[in-house]
């Protein structure tokens, strides 16, 4: 989320799309409400009629995989009435930078230049910049990077700073402007109706009310979550939705934003901390044997030529002396040699790939803690099947989940099954103290209330019971690879008790001699004299006098304290990074630091020295020769953490595109009107014979799964509370009157849903909340499915939806394709 939840309220428009936001984020209704009670307007963009769209001034629904037709158009129609906020996009993006010349799309094949078939891999050279010209990096003596040039820095060849090539009068075949025009031109009203199955009226008015908001006075904001991601091409519509906002003027300030509504406490948190194959924590890349297999390799790999991100060998470094300690030195490259390395076919190790290892026989042992993916997971038949391989299963819940009883399930002979399954008890969010994170990015103190139930424990008194025992059977015993267990730093504790406040500590980053708290991640060097676990979170537990005390930490602030009424509140909780509430706030004033609109203004520049409301997200002050503070004054650098400091339009930083263009879903009821590709060239897993691939032929009717409000993605929290099971029992499908008709369903009838993957049973609710389309002049039927029941538990059960979802993957984020896939539905 790039603003956070109080700051829906000052916004002009709300789009919703792909997002339920009343019924899953329920808490976002006050501040939404609030931007209504301003006269604010809603635009709902879903396939179903749901909670939020009944709050809305236009419905508009769309076909499940759709969305980047519907904003395709939006860009077409924005360029073709010169309906997108000019001097803002000039200043702050790229559109005016020219391509190099071999950039191609070709809609015969749908392929983007660069695509190697055999490796089903782009190359991006062809999608970057043209160069003006180059500079280098001043590492002598008093220049901006002598740091490289301090002892215990790691050597490595600094990078040659690209000064792309522009045209400001958008001429230029090869400018952003223009092959972005072009590339969209195909995306007209018509065809977008075509595409999505909407209405050419309503389209028009979506469009209309949404692209008001490039007005200099007035703010949009985008809301979203599965609805977007969870398709093979989740990451492509995310992007699509970025540019939209920055061709309005929608980023950066108050009202605006691209507005993830975020799932499990504490998902932001686990993004953060690296769960992901290729990630460190903070988003930093993990080592991999092609890109990084040495740390000067990695510095050269992973630094920007300009930009904050210049500064990645000092997080890596800091990083390095948190992880290994004392053993991590200049000499031994601070312990990188220790880390594992991410191999050539990484992607088999994200969950996904994973349970392909399993049903290989692979992968012998496996820890699902606080996951339930016997049940979350797509094409769980196969993975039930799969996890019957295993040697041994640990599980770490709160609740006997369908992981922990996957021998149980209906159509499984545990006779047969010889893993051995273990079940760690764990303690609930009330009976354990730390901090979460929310949507906004905030850390937030949560204290204990109770203590445990039973045995249950903590998770980190669970890990540091393990790591314990593993740490003796190494010293007792020897093993394969000592080195990283052996000297992975471990002191975590407070009078010999595992406590989470250390943990803190290394979060926040300290001076590794004194051990003292760093203020925030400007402190961190290259030279292993600073020390951190989670460099973007630094400055959240900084209090070092009060180092005991959370309470007495910026996660523990409680002010309700808001200067400028925008809904800032700097100090309530932290927000990371560096408590900024909004990213790229730089944008809320024009290049000359005027605020666009003096109501809405986080940062400005009197002439002399910035103002701010909100912590900027740019150099705003910096040391002069005597060491005194003093201003800097406006440039356009808006984006820091983009080397040319300008948002990309086109981008060179996705896997599967430089532009989204639009491709069909995996299991597609349609073919594809857009391009010559059906599905994504760049889809993951589609060749696995475990995806089963079902075609339109046998099973015409798309299928999309969600959440309500009663219930909790698997249920193992809220199928376990008899209340919550008598307002929603069972699982239903949403079925139109039409295609309920046309099978002999009626409301309340027990039907079965299935395809080449599975079966389920669940029961219909005929509705006009989901209406038939007409897709490229065909009647495509859609049905929607809750997705929280299974066989575990003692009250609510029934059949798990995800024996029905293809387990194909996007190629950047790896998500499953949930959203959207094919079925057939009779009466059961
Ligand atoms: N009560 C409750 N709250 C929850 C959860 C819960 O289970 N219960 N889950 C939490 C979690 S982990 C998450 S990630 C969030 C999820 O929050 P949401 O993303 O809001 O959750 P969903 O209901 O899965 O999907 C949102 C909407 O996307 C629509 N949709 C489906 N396909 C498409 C499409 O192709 N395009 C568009 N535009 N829309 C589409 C669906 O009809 C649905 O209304 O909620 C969190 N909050
Ligand atoms: N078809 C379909 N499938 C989906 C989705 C969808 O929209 N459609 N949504 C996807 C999304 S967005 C998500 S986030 C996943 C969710 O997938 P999972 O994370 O597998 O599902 P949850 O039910 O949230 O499982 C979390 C488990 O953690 C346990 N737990 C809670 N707190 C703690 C704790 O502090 N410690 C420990 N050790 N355990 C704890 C809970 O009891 C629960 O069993 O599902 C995905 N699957
Ligand atoms: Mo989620």
């Amino acid at each position: 989320m790039t603003g956070h939840y109080c700051d829906f309220k000052n916004t002009d428009v709300i789009l919703s799309c792909g997002s339920n936001n009343l019924e899953n984020h329920p808490v976002s209704s006050k501040w939404t409400q609030r931007a209504l009670d301003n006269g604010a307007k809603w635009i709902v963009v879903d396939p179903r009629f749901t909670r939020t769209a009944a709050k809305a001034d236009i419905y508009c629904p769309i076909r499940s995989g759709t969305d980047i037709v519907f904003y395709g158009g939006m860009i077409n129609y924005m360029i073709e009435n010169d309906l997108w906020h000019r001097e803002f996009v000039m200043a702050y993006s790229n559109m005016s930078y020219l391509i190099n010349p071999d950039f191609n799309f070709d809609v015969e094949t749908g392929l983007f230049s660069g695509f190697d078939p055999e490796k089903r891999k782009y190359d991006t050279t062809t999608w970057g910049y043209q160069v003006e010209s180059t500079t280098e990096w001043d590492t002598s003596e008093g220049g901006a990077y002598a740091w490289v040039k301090g002892e215990g820095v790691p050597s490595f060849t600094t990078p040659t700073v690209k000064v792309p090539k522009k045209d400001e009068t958008l001429q230029d075949p090869n400018c952003v402007y223009q092959i972005m025009k072009k590339h969209y031109s195909r995306y007209t009203l018509d065809k977008v109706c075509e595409v999505c199955g909407m209405d050419k009226e309503t389209l028009k008015e979506v469009y209309d009310l949404y692209c008001s908001t490039s007005a200099t006075d007035k703010t949009g904001t985008i809301l979203y979550a599965l609805g977007q991601t969870q398709h093979h091409y989740g990451a492509q519509n995310t992007r699509m939705m970025a540019m939209i906002q920055l061709l309005l003027g929608n980023v950066g300030n108050p009202g605006g934003g691209l507005n993830a509504l975020r799932g499990e406490p504490n998902v932001q948190g686990a993004t953060d901390m690296g769960m992901t194959v290729f990630d460190l924590p903070g988003y930093l890349k993990w080592p991999s044997i092609s890109g990084s297999p040495s740390l000067r390799a990695w510095c050269e790999h992973e630094t920007y030529a300009a930009g904050y991100y210049t500064n990645k060998p000092k997080f890596m470094v800091s990083f390095l002396k948190e992880f290994f300690g004392e053993h991590a030195t200049a000499d031994n490259d601070y312990g990188y040699d220790w880390l594992p390395k991410v191999p050539e076919n990484g992607e088999t190790f994200t969950t996904t790939g994973t349970f392909e290892l399993m049903d290989q026989g692979i992968m012998k042992g496996y820890f699902a803690w606080g996951q339930n993916p016997a049940h979350s997971d797509a094409n769980t038949k196969f993975i039930r099947n799969a996890m019957c391989n295993l040697d041994w299963l640990v599980v770490a819940d709160w609740s006997y989940t369908e992981t922990a009883t996957f021998w149980k399930a209906p159509d499984m002979d545990a006779s047969k099954i010889d893993t051995e399954c273990y079940f760690l008890p764990a303690a609930l969010i009330y009976e354990k103290s730390g901090t979460i994170l929310n949507s906004g990015r905030w850390l937030q103190q949560r204290y204990k209330a109770v203590d445990p139930v039973g045995d249950a424990k903590p998770d980190y008194e669970i890990a540091d019971m393990l790591r314990t025992r593993i740490v003796e059977l190494y010293k007792a015993e020897g093993g394969v690879c000592p080195e990283p267990i052996l000297n992975a730093k471990w002191d975590y504790y407070i009078n010999g008790k595992i406590d989470p406040r250390p943990v803190a500590w290394a979060l926040n980053g300290y001076d590794a001699k004194t051990g003292k708290l760093l203020s925030g991640y400007g402190d961190l060097k290259a030279d292993g004299s600073t020390a951190i676990g989670m460099w973007i979170y630094s400055g959240f537990y900084n209090n070092d006098a009060e180092k005991m005390n959370p309470s007495a930490q910026p996660t523990g602030r409680r002010s309700h304290e808001d200067p400028g009424n925008l809904g800032v509140y700097p100090n309530w909780a932290f927000a990371w990074p560096n408590n900024r509430r909004h990213l790229y706030n730089r944008c809320s004033a024009d290049p000359s630091g005027k605020p666009w609109n003096e109501k809405k203004k986080l940062v400005w520049w009197d002439g002399q020295k910035w103002g701010h409301y909100d912590t900027p997200d740019f150099t705003f002050e910096k040391k002069d020769a005597e060491g005194k503070t003093v201003p800097v004054a406006p440039d356009s650098k808006a984006f820091i953490m983009k080397w040319e400091g300008a948002g990309n339009l086109i981008t060179t930083g996705m896997k599967d595109a430089p532009l989204p263009e639009h491709y069909e879903p995996f299991e597609s009821p349609t073919h594809n009107v857009m391009n010559g590709a059906e599905h994504s060239p760049m889809i993951r897993f589609a060749e696995n014979k475990s995806v089963n691939k079902g075609d339109r032929s046998q099973y015409p009717i798309v299928a999309t799964t969600y959440s309500i409000t009663e219930h909790w993605q698997t249920g193992g929290q809220t199928r376990a509370c008899p209340a919550l099971d008598e307002i929603a029992p069972k699982q239903f499908i949403e079925i139109s009157p039409e295609l309920a008709a046309e099978k002999g369903i009626e409301n309340g009838d027990a039907v079965r849903v299935f395809n080449n993957r599975g079966s389920v049973n669940v029961h219909a609710m005929v509705t006009k909340r989901i209406r038939p389309f007409t897709i490229n002049g065909e009647t495509v039927h859609q049905i929607g499915m809750l997705h929280h029941w299974g066989w575990a538990n003692i009250y609510s059960t029934g059949d798990v939806v995800n024996d029905l979802t293809p387990n194909v993957g996007d190629p950047n984020s790896y998500i499953p394709e949930y959203k959207a896939f094919l079925v057939d539905v009779e009466k059961a």
